[in-house]
C-alpha cells in the first residue's frame, strides 16, 4: 500500500523528494535517530516552499526510528505504529526506493561501522521456533498475556479430541508438598470417574454446615478421592468444585482462572538478585544498589502476605518460605552483606540467602564487583546457589524469579536445571538507556561488556515462562518510542551476530504488573496520626541547617517551596542537568528552592567513576551559578522511614518533586512522592509517562529541553501562589493515581494468580518450547561463555 502510494509520491513530486532526501545525505551522518529525522523534516520544510508536509514521504519519515545514510543510499528503520517496523531504502540520485527485509538493513548498518562488507555473519533468528506459538494481534493487547493464553488455548484445548480434560486430570494429581498429596489422588483415574466424584461430593457436602473445617470432611472425600486443597471450609470447597464441574462443563477463561488462582502449587519461592548490595539498611546509594532493592524487599513481604491468605484459604497449614538469593561480599562496607542468611523485617519466613561469586581457583571473591563484570561469576553462582535453595527449602522451589540481566541469566540456568517456572523481571535494560549500546559495543566494551549482558538478556528472555513489567512501554514504548524489550527485536552488534528476530513483542509471556509504594512508609501528608514529627526536627537540619561535611548550600529565604529530587547520583539520573536548568532560571530561582538529596558531596567518599564525575559537575554548576544560598546539597543515603517523612514534610510547604531522568525505566520516587502528596515533575523517558497524566495527577517534563522545563515548574510555583487550590488538586490526583494504579497488593494477587496460570499451561501444552531452548542451550554455549570469559576477573 505504501509502496504504490510513494511511488506515485516520488513520480509526482520528484525534485522536492530529492530535495528533502538529498538534504539528510548532506548533514553528512551515517546515523540520523529519530530525533534527528524529525528536526531535519522540520527545518527542511521551514526553509522550502514544498508540498512535502501531510505527504507520504514526510509521514515514513516522522514514522522512522532511524536512518543509516552512505551515499546514494539512505536506509530507513519505519515505525507505522507500536511494534510494527519495515525497513526502506532510496536511492537518492536515482529516486528509487525498495522494501528490504531487516537482515539487508542490518547489515548495511554494519558496513557502516566495520568498513567493509562482512563474508559472513551469524543471524540470530528466534521466529521460526515460535511459528506454531499463539501471538497476540493487537498492539493495545501487548503485556496482557495471561488474559490471551486462558482466551485462548482453553478453547482450543477442550475442544472434543485435545483431550484438554485428561490433561487437566493429570495437572489435579502432580500437586504435592513435601510427600503429602494435594488435590486428588492416584483413585481417580479417568475424567469420567473425576465427574462422578464431583457429583458425589457436592452430594455430600451439600448436607453439611457450610463453616464446617475440611477436617471434619477430609475422610469422606478422601475416600471419593479428594485430598488437601481444595478449601478450609466447606462453602469454600464446594465453590472451588464447582468451578472444576463447570470446566469440564463448559470451559471458560473467566471461571479457568478463577479455579487455577485456588491450586496450592506455590509453597516455596527463590527470587534471585546478584548484583550491588542487597540488604535492608544502608545499602541504598551504595554503587549498583537502589530501586531494585527497594522493589524486591516490598514484593517479598507483599507476596508472602498473599501465600499466606491463600494456603489458609486452601486449608493448608504450610508456611510458606521465600528466599532472595543475592551474593556474598565479604568486604561489606559496613552493611550486612557478608552474613549467609538474613531474615527480612516484616515476613515470618522470608530470608535473604547470600552465596559468594568464585575465582576460576573456588576462592571467594571478596569485593564489591560492578554490575556490568559479574558475567564470569555467574555459572558458578547459579550451581552453588542451586544447592543452597534445595538445602535451605528442603526442596526444590515452585517458581524462579529473576531480576535484572544477571538474575534473570541465573533464574534461566536455576530453572533449567531445576524443571521449574521461570518469571523475569528486567527492571530496567540497559540496552535503550545508552546511545548505540549494540552498534558500537566495541568501543565501549573495555567498561561495560554490553555484549555479554545483551547475550545473557537474548538467552534470559527468551528462555523465561513469563516476564512482568512495570508499564507498557517498557514493552513496546509508544507511538513514537521504541520499548525496551521490542529494541530486542532486531539490532546488530557488528563483527559477533546481527540478530533479526530476538524478541517478540506480542507473544503471550509479558505482562504488565506494576510495583507500588510502601504504604506504611510512604502515605498522604494529610494523615496527620501517622505522620512521624519525632524526625521533624532531624528533617528541619537536613534541608535547613548549616552546611557541613555532607552538605552543600544553606537556603536563605526559607520560605519558599521546596523543589526536591533525589536518585542515585548517576549521568542517567541528570540530577546535574536539573542542577544547570536551575542555575540559568531566574524565574525558578525566585519561585522555590532546590533540595537535591543524591551521591556524597566528597567526591573522595565515592569509589565510583561516574558518580565522581558527576559530583565534580555539581560543584562546578553550584560556583558557576551562584546557587548556594537557593540550593541545598545533602549528600547522603536516607534511610526509608526518613525519606517517607521527607515527602510530607516538603508537601506541608507545598513543594514538588522533580525527576529529571534522561531515561527512567520505572521510577519508585514518583510514585512515593505522588502517594505522599507531592505533585510531580517527571521526565517523559519511560515509567513516568505513563504513572502520570500530564497535567492532571503532575506534569511530564523532557529533559533535553531543560529550559522549558524550568519554564513549566515556575508557572506551576506561580500559579499555586495565586491558587493553592491548585496545588491541592494537582496532590489529590497524585494519591488518587497511585492508589487505583501502584499498589503491593493488588502487584502479589495477580503474581500469584499469573504463576499457576503459566505453570498450567507449561504442564498442558508445550509452552516449555524445547526447541527453543535446545537453541538457547547453544548460544549460551558458543556466545555467551566465551565472551564471559574475556571479562577480566
Ligand atoms: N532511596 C532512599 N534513600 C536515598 C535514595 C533513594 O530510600 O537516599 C530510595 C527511593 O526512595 C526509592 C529507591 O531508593 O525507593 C530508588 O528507586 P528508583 O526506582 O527511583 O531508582 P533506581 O535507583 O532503581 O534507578
Ligand atoms: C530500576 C530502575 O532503574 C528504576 O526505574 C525502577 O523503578 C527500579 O529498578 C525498580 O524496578
Amino acid at each position: 500500500m505504501i509502496s504504490k502510494e510513494l511511488e506515485r509520491y516520488l513520480v509526482d513530486h520528484r525534485d522536492d523528494a530529492y530535495l528533502l532526501l538529498r538534504h539528510f545525505l548532506s548533514l553528512g551522518r551515517p546515523f540520523l535517530l529519530h530525533s534527528d529525522l524529525q528536526d531535519g523534516l522540520d527545518a527542511f520544510c521551514r526553509e522550502h516552499e514544498t508540498a512535502i508536509p501531510g505527504s507520504v514521504l514526510a509521514d515514513i519519515i516522522r514514522a522512522s526510528q532511524e536512518a543509516v545514510v552512505d551515499a546514494p543510499w539512505l536506509y530507513l528503520a519505519v515505525r507505522p505504529q507500536v511494534a510494527r517496523w519495515y525497513y526502506l531504502r532510496f536511492h537518492v540520485e536515482q529516486r528509487a526506493f525498495e522494501t528490504i527485509p531487516v537482515a539487508e538493513f542490518l547489515a548495511f548498518k554494519e558496513r557502516q561501522v566495520e568498513g567493509g562488507e562482512s563474508t559472513w555473519t551469524l543471524e540470530v533468528d528466534l521466529e521460526p521456533f515460535n511459528r506454531e506459538f499463539p501471538r497476540l494481534h493487537q498492539p493495545r493487547s501487548i503485556g496482557r498475556g495471561v488474559k490471551f493464553l486462558n482466551r485462548h488455548l482453553s478453547s482450543r484445548l477442550f475442544r472434543s479430541h485435545q483431550g484438554g480434560d485428561r490433561r487437566l486430570l493429570g495437572f489435579l494429581r502432580v500437586h504435592q508438598y513435601q510427600g503429602q498429596q494435594l488435590m486428588l489422588s492416584q483413585r481417580i483415574g479417568s475424567v469420567k470417574r473425576l465427574r462422578l466424584a464431583l457429583r458425589r461430593a457436592e452430594e455430600y457436602l451439600s448436607g453439611q454446615p457450610a463453616d464446617t473445617e475440611w477436617n471434619a470432611v477430609s475422610a469422606a472425600l478422601e475416600t471419593l478421592g479428594f485430598m488437601p486443597g481444595w478449601g478450609r471450609t466447606v462453602s469454600r470447597i464446594r465453590s472451588t468444585m464447582q468451578l472444576l464441574a463447570d470446566i469440564l462443563e463448559a470451559p471458560d477463561p473467566v471461571t479457568l482462572e478463577q479455579f487455577l488462582a485456588r491450586i496450592p502449587m506455590i509453597f516455596r519461592l527463590a527470587i534471585i538478585s546478584p548484583h550491588g548490595f542487597f540488604g535492608q539498611s544502608n545499602v541504598l546509594g551504595l554503587p549498583d544498589t537502589g530501586g531494585q532493592v527497594v522493589y524486591i524487599l516490598d514484593q517479598v513481604r507483599a507476596l508472602e502476605k498473599e501465600m499466606r491468605r491463600r494456603i489458609h484459604e486452601q486449608g493448608l497449614d504450610i508456611a510458606p518460605r521465600i528466599l532472595v538469593v543475592t551474593r556474598l561480599i565479604p568486604e561489606a562496607r559496613g552493611t550486612t552483606c557478608d552474613q549467609r542468611l538474613e531474615s527480612i523485617a516484616g515476613t515470618e519466613h522470608a530470608a535473604i540467602l547470600r552465596v559468594p561469586f568464585r575465582s576460576a581457583g573456588g576462592e571467594v571473591v571478596r569485593h564489591w564487583i560492578s554490575r556490568f563484570e559479574v558475567w564470569p561469576y555467574l555459572e558458578g553462582f547459579a550451581v552453588e546457589a542451586g544447592k543452597e535453595l534445595m538445602t535451605e527449602l528442603d526442596g526444590r522451589p515452585d517458581l524462579v524469579i529473576g531480576n535484572y540481566s544477571d538474575g534473570n541469566l541465573v533464574a534461566t540456568l536455576l530453572a533449567q536445571k531445576l524443571q521449574v517456572t521461570q518469571c523475569n523481571i528486567a527492571h530496567a535494560l540497559e540496552k535503550t538507556k545508552y546511545l548505540y549500546s549494540d552498534l558500537f559495543w566495541r568501543e565501549n566494551d573495555a567498561q561495560y561488556h554490553f555484549a555479554t549482558q545483551f547475550t545473557a538478556d537474548l538467552i534470559a528472555m527468551n528462555a523465561a515462562d513469563f516476564i512482568i513489567t512495570s508499564t507498557y512501554q517498557e514493552i513496546a514504548g509508544r507511538d513514537d518510542g521504541v520499548g525496551q524489550y521490542e529494541s530486542y527485536q532486531s539490532f546488530t552488534l557488528p563483527g559477533l551476530y546481527r540478530v533479526v528476530n530476538g524478541i517478540d513483542v506480542f507473544d503471550p509471556k509479558f505482562n504488565i504488573i506494576s510495583p507500588g509504594a510502601d504504604s506504611e512508609v510512604y502515605f498522604p501528608y494529610t494523615e496527620t496520626g501517622r505522620r512521624l514529627t519525632a524526625l521533624h526536627e532531624e528533617l528541619e537540619q537536613l534541608v535547613f541547617g548549616p552546611a557541613g561535611n555532607d552538605s552543600r548550600g544553606e537556603l536563605a529565604d526559607r520560605d519558599k517551596p521546596l523543589l526536591f529530587t533525589m536518585a542515585r547520583l548517576d549521568k542517567i539520573k541528570n540530577i546535574t542537568g536539573l542542577v544547570a536548568w536551575y542555575g540559568r532560571s531566574q524565574a525558578l530561582r525566585k519561585a522555590a528552592n532546590l533540595l537535591v538529596i543524591a551521591g556524597h558531596v566528597g567526591v573522595e567518599q565515592s569509589d565510583d567513576r561516574e558518580e565522581q564525575q558527576q559530583i565534580e559537575r555539581m560543584h562546578g554548576l553550584m560556583d558557576e551559578y551562584g546557587l548556594d544560598g537557593e540550593l541545598r546539597w545533602v549528600g547522603t543515603h536516607l534511610e526509608k522511614g526518613m525519606a517517607g517523612e521527607l515527602y510530607r514534610f516538603i508537601a506541608d510547604r507545598h513543594g514538588a518533586f522533580v525527576q529529571p531522568a534522561l531515561f527512567e525505566a520505572f521510577g519508585l520516587t514518583v510514585i512515593e512522592a505522588m502517594s505522599s502528596g507531592l505533585p510531580v515533575f517527571a521526565t517523559l523517558y519511560g515509567g513516568p509517562q505513563e504513572i502520570i497524566e500530564d497535567g492532571v495527577s503532575g506534569f511530564h517534563i523532557d529533559p533535553n529541553h531543560g529550559e522549558d522545563a524550568a519554564v513549566r515548574m515556575a508557572a506551576f510555583f506561580e500559579r499555586c501562589q495565586q491558587d493553592p487550590a491548585y496545588w491541592e488538586q494537582i496532590s489529590r490526583n497524585a494519591i488518587a493515581r497511585v492508589e487505583e494504579r501502584y499498589t503491593w497488593k493488588r502487584y502479589a494477587e495477580r503474581l500469584m494468580t499469573l504463576s499457576r496460570c503459566y505453570g498450567f499451561w507449561r504442564y498442558v501444552t508445550d509452552l516449555e518450547r524445547k526447541e527453543t531452548r535446545r537453541y538457547l542451550e547453544m548460544f549460551y554455549g558458543l556466545q555467551f561463555r566465551p565472551l564471559a570469559s574475556k571479562i577480566p576477573c
